[in-house]
């Protein structure tokens, strides 16, 4: 029997795979989580009903969340990371050579779990020595954090239920009071092509509180409209100056896809208020 697990990308787009097996199904505190097995892009995690994962194309999204504020901030040692409860971002931060200490702040336990039972190549990150997990509210534990990451990524849901405060302008500020004086944000900001009131709202919320704001993109096939921005908001180095180059090797990311991430089309460039 044929089973198609589908993603309401929008209200008239649906993104459907086919899936061969459940490996679980459950309402946690805060969301409804599965994890399904598909024949195109291997385990897929699922939070109210949206792509969160999978095996295929986790390693752009990752990657490039993590890689371009870590490798253009010269000393990225202590990283916060809120969200991201699969680990994926946290496996980036900890292979960094200058990073000493990623912390991941995820607000749902069973998401850290679904991925410790079904996402190895993700959950590899929580055992390494430089991780620290913490079970919160990435909103509560911003507010009670001063001056002390060199970066913070904001790897969060879309902005519904636990995630809504994660894309407030007060949640920027928040971000810019627990950084250094040279301090980097990286948050994930949703498709251009669906989501352009959600990426004016963020750079518009980060351009208030940082005097550096970039936005950059990456091609992740799962996520609504294959096409994903990230903003970052800098108090101090250009984000698109490559300074501290991890040579570890990764799948997506390099020097050039670093700095062409920054190259933006037209529309792209019009939603965020740029000629
Ligand atoms: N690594 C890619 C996966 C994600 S999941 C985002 C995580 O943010 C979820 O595990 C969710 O539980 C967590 N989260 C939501 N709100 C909060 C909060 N207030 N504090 C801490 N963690 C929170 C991101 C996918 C992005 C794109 C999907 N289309």
């Amino acid at each position: 029997m044929d089973l198609w697990v589908t993603e309401y990308q929008t209200p008239a787009l649906g993104f459907s795979c086919k899936s061969s097996e459940t490996l679980r199904i459950e309402k946690t505190p805060f969301q409804d989580l599965a994890v399904v097995v598909t024949e195109q892009f291997g385990k897929m995690l699922l939070l109210d009903g949206m792509v969160m994962t999978t095996d295929c194309d986790e390693f752009v999204y990752h990657e490039m969340i993590a890689m371009v504020a870590l490798n253009s901030h010269p000393d990225p040692r202590k990283v916060l990371i809120i969200g991201g409860g699969d680990g994926g971002a946290l496996r980036e931060v900890v292979r960094h050579p200058k990073v000493d200490k990623g912390v991941l702040v995820e607000i749902d336990a069973r998401v850290v779990q679904a991925s410790r039972d079904f996402f190895p190549q993700l959950a590899c990150s929580f055992s390494d020595p430089k991780a620290e997990l913490i079970i919160a509210d990435g909103i509560k534990y911003i507010k009670e954090h001063k001056n002390e990451f060199d970066v913070i990524l904001v790897d969060s849901t879309e902005p519904v239920g636990p995630a809504v405060a994660l894309f407030s302008p007060e949640f920027y500020q928040s971000c810019f009071e627990a950084l250094k004086e040279d301090g980097m944000l990286a948050v994930q900001s949703e498709s251009p092509f669906f989501n352009s009131e959600v990426i004016q709202m963020v750079y518009g919320g980060i351009s208030r509180c940082f005097p550096l704001t970039d936005l950059y993109l990456a091609n992740v096939p799962t996520y609504p409209s294959g096409l994903w921005s990230f903003t970052v908001g800098s108090k101090k180095f250009d984000p698109q100056t490559i300074r501290s180059l991890s040579n570890q090797p990764l799948k997506y990311y390099n020097e050039s896809i670093h700095k062409a991430a920054f190259n933006l089309p037209n529309f792209v460039k019009e939603i965020i208020g740029l000629d």
